[in-house]
């Protein structure tokens, strides 16, 4: 058994309890395998890792590392002429319904191959992964064809084999309606949306099922359909929700035990109640907001009366978030959303990893949780959020791997 003993360092584990951060002043953390094994007070290290390889990190910060639940991290093409379209005063949603918008991403991504969607992905997950993450959801949600939908997850679990990363995949057809489906919307819905999860599911291709839920895309009962079609299939769900508009996507999503809710600046109050009752995250998304200059704000407060869990991510996607950073998205969150940087580091380990349903396994450093690190050269944790564009990893740990 491979065991090191991570010791001269300052450690926020990001466990609920007394302490800010769950922060440990003179900290050892042992790993053995790809587990943590013990992490305590350095002088409280048991005898028996005395002989285990010792790692001095410097008295450097160590957190669990980022979890990034959102993002659209595998498309073709990019959409920089939109955002010119924008800054001439045109709105996300009139990009959109001129054809723009998640169609012409669509467009792109149908006539890319597997290699070039690869290919342009690959840089984009290297940043994240230079920024200490070491677990990316991605979603389908360019293709739009059952063809290309598969084409997306096949690239997005590809890229767990070109790089040292968990990815976790979300299918999500109902992302928009195709040219081809023009006011034949549940149609779609039934031969691309139901049909394609079931045939992507039966390739493993499938760890959850998203859509979006607006109007500009569509309803809570077209969601509906397709999430009996997850529960079928025993996969877990989650929403794009309450983004644009309030259409109550996050209620029936929560009382469905989804997973997340996520953007939700129009959610209400009984939005609000029915996530808090079924534990379901409130996945919030600064990039977005920034990027198409939402002035509504997401009832942070609301959530935290509640006992919400508040996830945030990138949202990274060619539109309405070119957001490849998770260090920025936690700046934006305490800036924009006022998060605090507390809150900020838990949306992006422990409450990410509940997003993500994998809260027993990761995001938090304790004993037997998976040993997947960060090590900054800072001594605040809240230093991570409060630099903007500016990157103080010294080193990423996946799963025991130094
Ligand atoms: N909401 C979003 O923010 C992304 N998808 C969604 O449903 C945007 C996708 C895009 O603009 O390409
Ligand atoms: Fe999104």
């Amino acid at each position: 058994m491979a065991q090191k003993v991570l010791t001269h360092c300052r450690i926020a584990t990001m466990n609920k309890g007394e302490t800010a951060y769950g922060l440990i002043e003179d900290g050892a953390i042992v790993l053995s395998d790809d587990r943590i094994e013990w992490v305590g007070k350095a002088s409280q290290l048991p005898q028996a890792y005395a002989k285990a390889q010792n790692v001095d990190l410097g008295g450097r910060l160590v957190t669990p590392a980022l979890i990034d639940c959102h993002t659209h991290l595998v498309f073709g093409g990019n959409r920089a002429l939109e955002f010119e379209m924008r800054l001439e005063g045109a709105t996300y949603e009139e990009v959109a319904r001129a054809g723009g918008g998640i169609v012409a991403t669509t467009s792109a991504t149908k006539s890319a191959t597997e290699e070039e969607l690869l290919a342009s992905a690959l840089p984009r997950l290297d940043a994240f992964i230079a920024e200490g993450v070491t677990t990316i959801e991605i979603k389908s949600g360019y293709g739009l064809s059952i063809e290309d939908e598969i084409k997306m997850l096949k690239v997005a679990r590809q890229l767990e084999k070109e790089r040292p990363i968990k990815v976790v995949t979300s299918w999500l057809a109902a992302h928009a309606l195709p040219a081809e489906y023009k006011d034949r919307d549940n149609e779609y819905i039934e031969e691309i949306a139901c049909e394609g999860l079931r045939q992507a599911h039966a390739l493993g291709l499938v760890d959850a099922v998203d859509g979006f839920c607006e109007g500009i895309a569509f309803s809570v009962e077209q969601m509906e359909r397709v999430f009996d079609v997850a529960k079928e299939l025993g996969l877990p769900i989650k929403l794009h929700a309450e983004q644009l508009s309030n259409l109550g996507g996050a209620k029936m999503a929560a009382e469905r035990g989804a997973l997340s809710a996520d953007h939700i600046e129009y959610l209400d109050a009984a939005g609000v109640a029915a996530m808090a009752k079924a534990g379901t995250v409130g996945t919030i998304l600064p990039g977005a907001f920034y990027t198409i200059r939402e002035t509504q704000l997401p009832p942070v407060q609301a959530l935290r009366d509640a006992g919400v869990d508040i996830a945030i991510a990138s949202d990274g996607n060619p539109g309405s978030s070119p957001l490849f950073s998770v260090l920025l998205t936690m700046n934006m969150a305490c800036t924009l959303f006022r998060l605090t940087p507390e809150e900020a580091l838990a949306g992006v380990t422990r409450n990410a990893a509940k997003a993500l349903g994998l809260e027993e396994d990761r995001g938090t450093i304790e004993t037997g949780k998976r040993a997947d690190l960060a090590v900054w050269n800072i001594g605040m944790p809240a230093e991570l959020s409060y630099r903007i564009g500016f990157n103080s990893l010294h080193q990423r740990i996946f799963g025991g791997d130094l």
